[in-house]
C-alpha cells in the first residue's frame, strides 16, 4: 500500500451545510468534481465525498471495497444502538438474500395491481387542490401522496401516512442536529409503531405474496425465519426511505411544470414523454442526494489515500450533473437519450423502490394533467435543506379543467352533484353508522331504484360510492350506512371520525348497476355491510308479494347492521360465523327452484364462494354487487392489446393508449375528461358506450351478458382487443 498522506486539506472547505450549497448544491458539486474529486468533510464524524460520475460508478460497482454493512446515511439516521437495515445496509451474500425476499413486492405485476389505488390517492389530492386559487403544493399534494401510497403498499390505514411522515422527519432532523436525546426518542417512536404493526400482522396474517409484512414474517433465509430485529430493520427501511425522496421528486416535478410552460405544454401534448421526463427530472434534481459506504481497505484515488474504515459519500446528485457523463448537464432536456443517470443509485444497491417511485411520479403527473387545464407558479418556491433536494414550499395555482365539468354534465345531468346536508348520524352496528341526507330547503331528492348507490364527495377531496339503503318512498331524504374500513384510504374513516350533523356534502348520482329484475322468487345473500343495497330490494319484494329469503352472514351479530329489523321477518336467516362457522352455501342453495333470482353483495371472499356454489346455474340467475374489485378482474383477456387507439366520437379526437396507461387517462391527457371516481372498475361512474371495436373488460361491474354484448366499457380499467375502439365520448 502506497504511503500517501491522509491529510484532509484538499477540499477541507467542503461543507454541505453552507447556506447556498445546502439548498442548491450544484455549484459546490461542480467545484468538487473539478478541484477536489475526493473531498473531506469533518462534520458528522467525518466523511469523504466522491463527486465524479466515473468514480461513483466504480465505487458502487465494488461492494467488497465499498461496503454497505455499516450505516449508509450521513448523518447516521438509524442511531448507534440500532441494527443495520437490510438489504440496504448489508453486503453480499446477505444483501442478495434479503433483496430476493423483497423483489416480488416491486415487480411490475405488483406495481400494476397497486396502480388504481395510487391513482385514486393522486386524483383525490390533486382534485382537492385544483381550485384555481393559490395552494402550497408540498402541503396539499407532495407531502401526503407518497406516505399514503406507502400505507397502501404495506396494507396499513392511509390515515397513518401523516404519522409515519412525522416520525421519519423527526429522525432526520434530530440526526441532522446531532441531538441524541431527540434522535433516540424519534427512533423509539418509529420502532414502537413497527412493533405494533408486526404484532397485528402476526395475529392476522395477510397474503404473503402481496403483503410485505406478512411475507417477512413467514420468510426463511437458509431455512431459518427472520429474527424480530431483521423484520423491524427492513420495515424501518421502508418506513424511512419509502416516501421522503418521492415527496421531493414530486415537488420538483410540479415545480418544473409550473416554471417551464414549454415543458408543461409539450408533456400535455405528448404524454409518452412523461416517462423519459421523470428520468431527466431524477437526474437534474436527484432526490436521494447521496448514500454512504465504508471502505474495507485503504484506497488510493486521485492522489489521495482514503484509509480503510472511512465513510464515503457517493454523491449521486453530483454524478448526475457531471459534464464528462452528460452533455449540457445542468439543462433539463426532455430529449436526452440515453439517460444513464444514477438517480436511483447504481450496482447491487440500486433503489429497490424505484419501480414504485416511477409509477407514483407518472401517475401524479397524469392526474395533474387530467384534472387541470394549466399549472402555474403563485409565488416563490423554497428549497428544502440537507439531505433533501426538492422544494419545501411550492406555491402554485392548479387551474381546473372546465371541459371536465362540461363533459361530465353532458353525460350525466347530475354530473356536478347536489348539495345535501347531514340530518342525522346514528350507529346501526359496531363500526357502522347510518347517515340521513337531505336538502337544506327540505325539497325532494332525485328518485332512485332499489340497488342504486350515490357518490359522496367528502370535504377533504375524497369521493366514495355508498348504496342507498333507506325507503324509496321517503322522497326528501337518502340514507346510507357506512362501515369503517380498518384499512381506510380516507373515505370511511373520515365519515366516522370527522363528519357531523349539519355538514354539507356534494352527492352525485344516484346510479344503479345492481337493478332488481322481476321474478317469482328471490334469494338475497349478504355478508357484512353488503346488506345495504339489499335492504330496499327486500322492501320492494315484500310489497310485491313475491317470495324471498335472506341469508345474512357476519362474524358477530354486533357488527351486522340492521340485523334486529331483519330478523323480525321469518324469511331471514342470520349466520354468525364466530358462533356457527361459515354457512355451506352450496347446501343452502341446493333446493332453490330454477325460477329464482339470487342477489348477492358482500366481501370478495363471500362473493367468490357464492359464485362457486352457483357456477353450474344458468347465466343471469345470480346478480352481484361488488364494493371492491373482483379478484383477478385486472387480468388481461385473450387477445388483449397492450397498445391501441381510442377514437372519441363526440369529441372528435383519437388518442393513442400506451402500455400501462388507462383509457380514461389517455382521454384526460387529450383534453377529454371522462368522469371517473374509483379508478378500479367498481363504481361504474365512468361507464361509456362503445360504438365499435372489442373491449377487453377488466371491471367488476358489467354482467357477463353486458360484457359479451360489448356495448359498454369502464375505461378506468378496461382495455381493447382491437387496434381501435370508438367510444361515445
Ligand atoms: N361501503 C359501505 O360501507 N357501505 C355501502 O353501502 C357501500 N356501498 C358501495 C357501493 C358501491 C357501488 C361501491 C363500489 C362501494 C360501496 N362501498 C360501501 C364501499 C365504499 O365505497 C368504500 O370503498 C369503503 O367505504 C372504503 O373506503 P375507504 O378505504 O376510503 O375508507
Amino acid at each position: 500500500m502506497a504511503t500517501m498522506p491522509t491529510d484532509t486539506a484538499v477540499g477541507e472547505d467542503w461543507d454541505p451545510l453552507t447556506p447556498g450549497s445546502e439548498t442548491e448544491p450544484t455549484g459546490a458539486h461542480r467545484r468538487l468534481r473539478e478541484e477536489h474529486p475526493v473531498a473531506f468533510t469533518r462534520r458528522w464524524g467525518g466523511f469523504y465525498t466522491l463527486s465524479r460520475y466515473s468514480d461513483i460508478l466504480a465505487a458502487a460497482a465494488d461492494p467488497v471495497t465499498y461496503s454497505s454493512a455499516q450505516k449508509t446515511t450521513i448523518p447516521d439516521t438509524t442511531g448507534p444502538s440500532r441494527p443495520p437495515r437490510p438489504p440496504l445496509e448489508t453486503d453480499p451474500p446477505r444483501h442478495g438474500q434479503f433483496r430476493t425476499l423483497l423483489n416480488k413486492y416491486f415487480a411490475p405485476r405488483r406495481i400494476r395491481a397497486l396502480e388504481p389505488a395510487i391513482r385514486r390517492i393522486a386524483r383525490d389530492l390533486v382534485s382537492a387542490a385544483a381550485t384555481g386559487r393559490p395552494v402550497e403544493a408540498v402541503a396539499e399534494i407532495t407531502y401526503a401522496m407518497p406516505a399514503q401510497v406507502l400505507c397502501t403498499f404495506l396494507g396499513i390505514p392511509a390515515s397513518d401516512g401523516a404519522h409515519i411522515k412525522t416520525m421519519a422527519n423527526e429522525v432526520l432532523s434530530a440526526a441532522h442536529r446531532g441531538d441524541t436525546t431527540a434522535h433516540k426518542a424519534a427512533n423509539d417512536r418509529i420502532y414502537a409503531y413497527i412493533d405494533a404493526l408486526v404484532a397485528q400482522r402476526r395475529d392476522a396474517p395477510q397474503d404473503p405474496e402481496s403483503d410485505p409484512v406478512s411475507g417477512l414474517l413467514q420468510a426463511r433465509i437458509d431455512g431459518r425465519p427472520l429474527t424480530t430485529d431483521e423484520v423491524s430493520a427492513v420495515l424501518r427501511l421502508l418506513l424511512q426511505a419509502g416516501h421522503g425522496t418521492t415527496t421531493n421528486a414530486l415537488g420538483s416535478a410540479i415545480r418544473l411544470l409550473a416554471e417551464r410552460p414549454d415543458i408543461q405544454r409539450r408533456l400535455r401534448a405528448e404524454p409518452h414523454l412523461i416517462a423519459p421526463a421523470i428520468e431527466e427530472l431524477v437526474r437534474v434534481w436527484t432526490p436521494a442526494r447521496l448514500l454512504a459506504r465504508t471502505t474495507t481497505r485503504d484506497v488510493e484515488l486521485h492522489d489521495r489515500l482514503i484509509p480503510a474504515g472511512s465513510k464515503i459519500a457517493l454523491m449521486w446528485s453530483s454524478a448526475n450533473r457531471d459534464a464528462d457523463a452528460f452533455d449540457d448537464p445542468d439543462t433539463f432536456d426532455l430529449d436526452r437519450r440515453p439517460n444513464r443517470h444514477v438517480g436511483f443509485g447504481h450496482g447491487i444497491h440500486t433503489c429497490l423502490g424505484a419501480p414504485l417511485a416511477r409509477a407514483e411520479l407518472r401517475i401524479a403527473i397524469e392526474e395533474l394533467f387530467a384534472v387541470t387545464e394549466w399549472i402555474e407558479p403563485a409565488g416563490t418556491a423554497e428549497d428544502a435543506g440537507w439531505p433533501h433536494i426538492g422544494p419545501s414550499a411550492l406555491p402554485v395555482r392548479l387551474l381546473p379543467r372546465r371541459r371536465a365539468l362540461d363533459t361530465a354534465s353532458a353525460r350525466d345531468p347530475r354530473g356536478e352533484g347536489l348539495t345535501a346536508t347531514i340530518q342525522q348520524i346514528r350507529p346501526v352496528a359496531d363500526d357502522v353508522v347510518e347517515l340521513v341526507l337531505g336538502r337544506v330547503d327540505g325539497a325532494d331528492l332525485p328518485s332512485w331504484s332499489a340497488g342504486a348507490h350515490v357518490e359522496i364527495a367528502l370535504p377533504h377531496g375524497v369521493s366514495r360510492p355508498y348504496s342507498l339503503c333507506g325507503d324509496r318512498s321517503e322522497r326528501d331524504t337518502w340514507r346510507v350506512a357506512v362501515q369503517r374500513d380498518p384499512h381506510s384510504r380516507g373515505g370511511s374513516s373520515y365519515i366516522h371520525d370527522t363528519l357531523r350533523v349539519g355538514d354539507a356534502l356534494t352527492v352525485r348520482g344516484p346510479r344503479n348497476h345492481f337493478p332488481l329484475a322481476a321474478a317469482q322468487r328471490y334469494v338475497f345473500l349478504a355478508s357484512g355491510v353488503g346488506i345495504t343495497p339489499l335492504l330496499p330490494m327486500i322492501r320492494q319484494v315484500r310489497d310485491t308479494g313475491a317470495s324471498w329469503q335472506l341469508h345474512y352472514v357476519g362474524r358477530v351479530r354486533e357488527r351486522m347492521a340492521y340485523a334486529d329489523v331483519l330478523t323480525r321477518h321469518p324469511q331471514t336467516t342470520l349466520h354468525v360465523t364466530a358462533v356457527d362457522g361459515r354457512p355451506d352455501l352450496a347446501e343452502l342453495l341446493r333446493e332453490v327452484p330454477t325460477d329464482t333470482l339470487v342477489y348477492a353483495c358482500g366481501s370478495p371472499e363471500f362473493l367468490g364462494a357464492v359464485e362457486a356454489a352457483t357456477a353450474h346455474w344458468p347465466r343471469g340467475s345470480l346478480v352481484v354487487e361488488r364494493f371492491s374489485p373482483r379478484p383477478g378482474a385486472d387480468r388481461p383477456g385473450a387477445d388483449a392489446l397492450e397498445a391501441f387507439e381510442v377514437e372519441l366520437a363526440r369529441s372528435g379526437v383519437t388518442v393513442p393508449v400506451v402500455p400501462g396507461q388507462s383509457i380514461i387517462d389517455a382521454c384526460g391527457l387529450a383534453g377529454v375528461t371522462v368522469p371517473g371516481s374509483c379508478f378500479e372498475g367498481t363504481c361504474g361512474s365512468c361507464e361509456t358506450p362503445v360504438l365499435s371495436g372489442v373491449p377487453d373488460h377488466r371491471d367488476s361491474v358489467l354482467t357477463a351478458e353486458e360484457r359479451d354484448r360489448g356495448e359498454l366499457i369502464l375505461p378506468c380499467v378496461s382495455r381493447s382487443r382491437t387496434p381501435r375502439l370508438t367510444l361515445d365520448a
